[in-house]
């Protein structure tokens, strides 16, 4: 008979692995967790609950403000907000450090997160995902500040995401491999379904936006028209950095989101999305790079600090890494 874990009995579990385990990882996943049901509630009714469209505001990032963006932002921020485990909190929607209320608990770590990425593929019902990455503080007492936010990747204690797709899951690691879980609406839990996740071998799909293509770096260029004169690996790429990643981490495969001529930081942002699915390929042998460095190592000096992403099979990324040095 199969046994049946959720997501909060395999927190708990995984929690013993650390000899000095308080419980509060189980309570803030927990939280992240209900967050994330909340919002795949919504997700999945979004014509009806009339969130589609914009807000009419312009986020930190100069784009439009989608309505599923604020309203997943504030729940978010409501709810971790209370947990009495965060001293500070930050948002790729919000432009400072999100400050943990004056009469709630403050407590011994941060969270960096993006309420929904993707968001613009929602309008037209594709997968899109929320993303989190936890750090211990390194300040002593008090509200956190900027030092406790701007920590290298390899600092993290926890990241994960939830992606909504045909079925809602929830992915996370704390540094004792990948776990994947899926939510079964009618009983309301994250059950676990994929444990101990492994990036294949083998690279069977690339995922980047050609349309680029003549803003590339020549090693992304010679990379790319390589593996389509291979063959063996087809091109797959949704729009959404959640979906591709996740179709990546399961079937196999490499993202690429490269420096181009008027982005020379690359597109995805460090902090809320580059930096926690690093830490993810990682656990699960993949490996992430912004070209010539791993993402792991590199330490923010600004909260929407944005980096170049080349992230999925190990042996394909270190490939692409050989290829812009040359
Ligand atoms: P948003 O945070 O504005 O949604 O941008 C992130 C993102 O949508 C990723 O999910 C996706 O991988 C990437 O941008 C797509 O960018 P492009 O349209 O340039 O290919």
């Amino acid at each position: 008979m199969n046994t049946t874990v959720t997501l909060n009995q395999h927190v708990y579990l995984d929690q013993k692995n650390y000899p000095q385990g308080t419980g509060v990882f189980s309570e803030l996943l927990s939280e992240i967790a209900l967050a994330g049901k909340i919002i795949s509630r919504e997700v999945n009714k979004a014509g009806i609950a009339e969130i589609y469209g914009f807000t009419g505001d312009i986020n930190v990032q100069g784009e439009e403000v989608q309505k599923i963006d604020e309203w997943a932002q504030k729940t978010f921020e409501n709810i971790l907000g209370h947990t009495g485990h965060l001293c500070a909190m930050a948002s790729e929607e919000k432009e400072d450090i999100i400050r943990i209320s004056d009469n709630k608990q403050l407590g011994n770590y941060v969270m960096a997160f993006d309420p929904i990425d993707g968001c613009s593929n929602i309008d037209v019902n594709v997968n899109i995902g929320s993303i989190f990455s936890i750090h211990k503080r390194v300040t002593k007492q008090g509200h956190g500040t900027l030092k406790d936010l701007l920590q290298p990747g390899f600092k993290q204690v926890a990241a994960g995401y939830i992606v909504y797709g045909s079925s809602t899951m929830f992915v996370y690691t704390t540094g004792h491999g990948v776990h994947g879980f899926t939510l079964d609406p009618s009983i309301g839990e994250f059950l676990l379904t994929h444990k101990d996740i492994k990036s294949p071998k083998t690279c069977k799909n690339f995922s980047t936006n050609e349309t680029y293509y003549h803003e590339w770096p020549n090693g992304i260029k010679k990379y790319i028209d390589n593996i389509k004169k291979g063959g063996q690996s087809s091109a797959r790429y949704i729009g959404s950095l959640i979906a591709d990643f996740h179709r990546n981490l399961l079937d196999g495969g490499i993202f690429l989101y490269p420096r181009t001529k008027k982005r020379s930081n690359g597109k995805l942002r460090l902090l809320y999305e580059a930096s926690p699915l690093a830490f993810i390929i990682e656990q699960a042998g993949g490996y992430a790079s912004n070209g010539g460095k791993n993402i792991l190592e590199i330490t923010p000096t600004e909260l929407h600090q944005r980096t170049p992403l080349i992230i999925g099979n190990k042996e394909e990324v270190k490939k692409i890494e050989k290829l812009l040095q040359s």
